[in-house]
């Protein structure tokens, strides 16, 4: 199927070559370190949320038949992508293994934050469990300290009216500062609503004000000088803000990570594993 966005196309031999530019804003190399042929696809999505709040159910409910499973590329974490079309554009979503947080605790963490860090998803769903929105919001916070392109999809809403749990959503998003679209996936409830926050977002027609810690005063002050050091240091990082707060909090492994050039290489583009797939929507 003909590719219908030219700007994503990116021959090999560019890959091997062409060093990240911070002016590339969706620069696709990044993503195909992560295994993502990206040619047939106009954007990318990724699914995240908490283990078991049903991303795997709006997975399948976006992409019906549409997708394939397989391994993250060098690791034994298994990974489903699926394609769907809306409105004449072709997305291919990323089923994320479910996190709790993306502190890299874990090699599920550690997927889930280095796709979203460093894949530049252009939408980044996250799937959060009505019932206890306390705890998922935890994740969605995190993922909001990394990218503005988030829609939170509040799943299993179905259960919390079963229970008598009032969420007003409205308002929900408002704090949060970016579009939360109620749903009950396993009933087909809000697939139509999350497909249009999708599009809307990656269109660009979705103005998004994600609620961040460090926004002002001393902390602040920290994390832009830091963020500026970095980005001195590793030209067209991505994130590094993002860097800045893990090495401030004092994360021994975005430290050494830093420090022995892992979190650079991640940016170069080196291709590990290139799968093809060919899914037709
Ligand atoms: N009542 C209700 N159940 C749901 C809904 N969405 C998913 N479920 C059920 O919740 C359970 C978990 O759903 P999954 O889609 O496997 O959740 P997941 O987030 O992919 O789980 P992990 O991959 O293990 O992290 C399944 O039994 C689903 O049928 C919903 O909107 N309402
Ligand atoms: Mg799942």
């Amino acid at each position: 199927m003909e590719p219908q966005n030219k700007q994503i196309k990116v021959s090999s031999q560019q890959k091997a070559e062409e060093p990240i530019s911070s002016a590339c804003e969706r620069c696709p190399l990044a993503v195909q370190r992560f295994g993502i042929d990206l040619e047939k696809w106009d954007y990318i999505v990724a699914l995240a949320g908490n283990p078991n709040t049903g991303k795997s159910t709006l997975f399948n409910a976006l992409t019906g038949l549409r997708q394939h499973t397989g391994n993250w590329p060098g690791k034994t974490v298994a990974r489903a992508e699926g394609g769907f079309g809306y409105q004449d554009k072709k997305y291919k979503i990323v089923d994320l293994p479910g996190t709790y947080s993306l502190l890299s605790a874990s090699v599920d963490e550690e997927i889930a934050r280095d796709f979203i860090l460093f894949g530049k998803p252009d939408c980044t769903l996250v799937v959060v469990d009505s019932t206890c929105l306390e705890r998922n919001l935890n994740l969605v916070l995190q993922v909001m300290e990394i990218t503005d392109k988030v829609v939170v999809v509040a799943n299993l809403m179905d259960e919390a009216r079963r229970r008598g749990i009032e969420v007003n959503y409205r308002r929900l998003g408002e704090n949060l500062g970016v579009p939360v679209i109620p749903a009950a996936a396993a009933k087909g409830e809000g697939i139509s609503e999350i497909l249009k926050a999708i599009h809307d977002m990656v269109m660009g027609t979705t103005h998004t004000t994600p609620h961040r810690i460090a926004s002002e005063g001393p902390l602040k002050e920290a994390v832009d000088e830091l963020t500026d050091m970095i980005e001195k240091t590793y030209p067209g990082i991505p994130n590094a803000r993002w860097i800045a707060m893990r090495l401030l909090d004092g994360d021994q492994k975005v430290r050494e990570t830093l420090a022995n050039g892992d979190l650079a290489q991640l940016t170069q583009g080196q291709v590990k594993t290139r799968e093809s797939v060919d899914l037709d929507v």
